[in-house]
């Protein structure tokens, strides 16, 4: 403890670490970690359910389109909505007095009265039945009032032991759609990382690209967008003969179950069970479509806005003229954003997370691109846990046609990995010996230190001056408190040796959660110090998160995009790396593995001797 507090003292940045007493910080907006929710989620998701709400009890259908409406639009809304008056929240689309009375009322006191008065009627479980597919408000309400049934749980095993029989509205076909229904409920609940969902998407469309007819074929949605993870995937393609590809898809080897088998619309599950949904359009409307289902929805609902203030209306058929009819853009998507007055927008910023207002005023970032990558900085070889020699990892990422490789074995704290001063030194020998050997990269001598519980690492500084690029991570310890990880955070960026922190939240998707740390904190220190932080681009891991990443951004942080290569096919990895930065906003000039060597080298020295 004494001397984590006596760095801490040092540092300048030291007023944003929180204070020993977490519960004295100011205000929990400044307490980091993604996981805050933005108070226009929370009012969208509050105006949502008192939607619900009044539908189930059988309130007017009219006032329930109403604050479903005011739903989206405070969700959507860019500006944060905490902190604004009555008057400003009547400026959002769709919010009259009575629902910015009760945001208002919700900002101040943290509920809304009638909201509580509904919820005391119904039980919460009561509403997640409508979520059901073909269960609507007035069976939910039966349900729980004929039966008592306030969850899908107990809906299923009153199902199960036939308690349905006999009530009114409820015939065995309807048992059996609801519990075909609860069925897709679990499933979908199950999403998958973006390495895994490419991967079957990939192999679906390139299957289908070979069935006579098929003229174009590509995944859209959530994929296409990059997003960490994916619920289930969107292929668009148009086809001279869209019975034989559907019939085709409904074949392929890793189609597991047939879900629904139409002209325009097939959906099947995988076998590993995964959800695709194919969609066969009209060539006419490919570039509306691909903008449609390419989403997100949120950035849809403001594309469709602008598009109703132009007295025009899109869909995925097309753009058209509201007065007239007629079709003013639909076959390609460039065109679409054209007509609504905005330049393309690239999908991995289609969130509504600002995108809209930065494509109206001109400034989209121009994103860093795999094209843009000059080198990676975090791999590892079979001298510690990677599959393959130096040798075969250095010709690869030549292949692969990088100007540099930085070589990051662990260090000696991780015991499993047995890694010794002398096996370092000897493969720095071996480094130096090669380098050039490969098409004229450069080979880095570099390792991934262990950031201890308390922020120190496995060398000495004067064992770490003989790297030429140390990365340093969290491997252990993942639960100690916020204050704990911030302040072991920070110290890895005080030591001059550590110029990248390696996927830094250490998050494993849909395994680990992310450390919780005082993520300003440790932007403002990496900033000050000259640390690069880690978009590790391992797709169980893209790490930072790219909402993370665009805050750092924020703070004027640099970032190292890398593969965290085990193995030979793992450098291939960063296009997922890539994907995250992009979402993040990021651009070259921030992202040091796509300067030239030089600059690259002059960053990796600074403060160190
Ligand atoms: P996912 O599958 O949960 O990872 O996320 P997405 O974004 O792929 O969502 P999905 O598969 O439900 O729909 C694909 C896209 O289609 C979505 O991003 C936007 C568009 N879309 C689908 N349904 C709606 C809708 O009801 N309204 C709007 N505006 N867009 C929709
Ligand atoms: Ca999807
Ligand atoms: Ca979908
Ligand atoms: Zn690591």
């Amino acid at each position: 403890m004494g001397t984590a507090s006596q760095v801490k003292d040092l540092l300048p940045y030291r007023l944003t670490v929180p204070a020993t007493d977490p519960d004295s910080r100011p205000c929990p907006t400044q307490a980091g970690v993604a996981a805050v929710e933005r108070s226009n989620d929370q009012v969208a998701d509050l105006l949502q359910e008192y939607a619900d709400l009044i539908a189930i009890t059988g309130g007017d259908a009219f006032k329930v389109r109403v604050y479903e409406k005011a739903a989206r639009s405070v969700g959507g809304y860019a500006r944060d909505i905490s902190g604004m008056g009555l008057g400003e929240l009547r400026g959002i689309p769709n919010v009259g007095a009575s629902i910015a009375a009760k945001i208002d009322e919700f900002l101040h006191t943290g509920a809304i009265h009638q909201l509580e008065e509904l919820r005391t009627k119904i039980p919460a479980g009561v509403r997640m039945l409508t979520v059901i597919p073909s269960l609507g408000p007035k069976k939910a309400v039966t349900l729980y009032e004929e039966l008592g049934i306030d969850s899908i749980d107990s809906l299923e095993a009153a199902i199960r032991a036939g308690l349905l029989h006999g009530l009114h509205g409820f015939g065995p076909k309807t048992e059996e759609n609801l519990l075909h229904g609860i069925e897709l409920m679990h499933k979908a609940s199950e999403r998958v990382d973006l390495g895994v969902g490419m991967g079957i998407a990939e192999e679906i469309v390139t299957a289908l690209r070979q069935v006579p007819g098929c003229e174009r074929c590509v995944y859209a949605g959530s994929l296409r967008r990059m997003k960490d993870t994916v619920g289930d995937i969107d292929v668009l393609a148009t086809s001279r003969e869209p019975a034989t590809l559907m019939e085709a898809f409904t074949r392929l080897p890793s189609t597991g179950e047939v879900i629904a088998h139409g002209d325009t619309k097939t959906s099947i599950r995988t076998v590993a069970g995964l959800q695709v949904d194919l969609r066969v359009v009209p060539a006419d409307s490919w570039g509306a479509a691909l903008q449609y289902f390419t989403g997100s929805r949120a950035h849809n609902i403001r594309t469709r806005e602008i598009a109703v203030h132009k007295k025009l209306k899109l869909s995925e058929y097309g753009l058209f003229d509201v007065a007239t009819g007629e079709k003013i853009a639909s076959t390609d998507e460039a065109d679409v954003y054209g007509r609504l007055g905005l330049p393309w927008i690239p999908p991995t910023l289609r969130e509504d997370n600002g995108e809209i207002e930065a494509a109206l005023r001109g400034e989209l970032p121009p994103l860093v691109t795999e094209d843009d990558l000059r080198g990676d900085l975090h791999t590892h070889t079979n001298l510690t846990d990677g599959l393959a020699p130096l040798e075969e990892m250095a010709a690869a990422a030549a292949e692969r046609g990088y100007a540099y490789l930085a070589v990051t074995d662990h260090a000696p704290d991780l015991y499993m990995q047995r890694m010794t001063d002398e096996k370092a030194l000897a493969q720095r020998e071996r480094i130096r010996t090669l380098d050039g050997n490969f098409r004229g990269m450069r080979l880095l001598h570099g390792t991934e230190l262990n950031i201890g519980p308390e922020g120190t690492v496995d060398w000495p500084p004067e064992f770490l001056a003989g790297f030429d690029l140390c990365v340093a991570s969290l491997h252990s310890y993942f639960t100690q408190s916020r204050e704990e990880t911030t302040r072991r955070l920070l110290r890895a960026c005080e030591n001059p040796h550590i110029k990248i922190i390696g996927h830094p939240t250490a998050r494993l998707i849909g395994r680990r959660e992310p450390v919780d740390a005082d993520w300003d904190a440790v932007f403002t220190a990496c900033a000050c110090t000259g640390t690069a932080l880690e978009i590790d681009a391992f797709p169980d891991r893209l790490d930072l998160p790219a909402e993370l990443a665009r805050r750092a951004l924020g703070k004027g942080v640099r970032f190292a995009i890398d593969s965290d290569a085990h193995a030979v096919p793992h450098l291939a990895n960063m296009r997922y790396g890539v994907g995250t930065a992009q979402r993040g906003w990021l651009t070259t000039d921030q992202v040091i593995n796509t300067w030239p060597l030089d600059r690259l080298l002059r960053f990796l020295q600074e403060g160190r001797q």
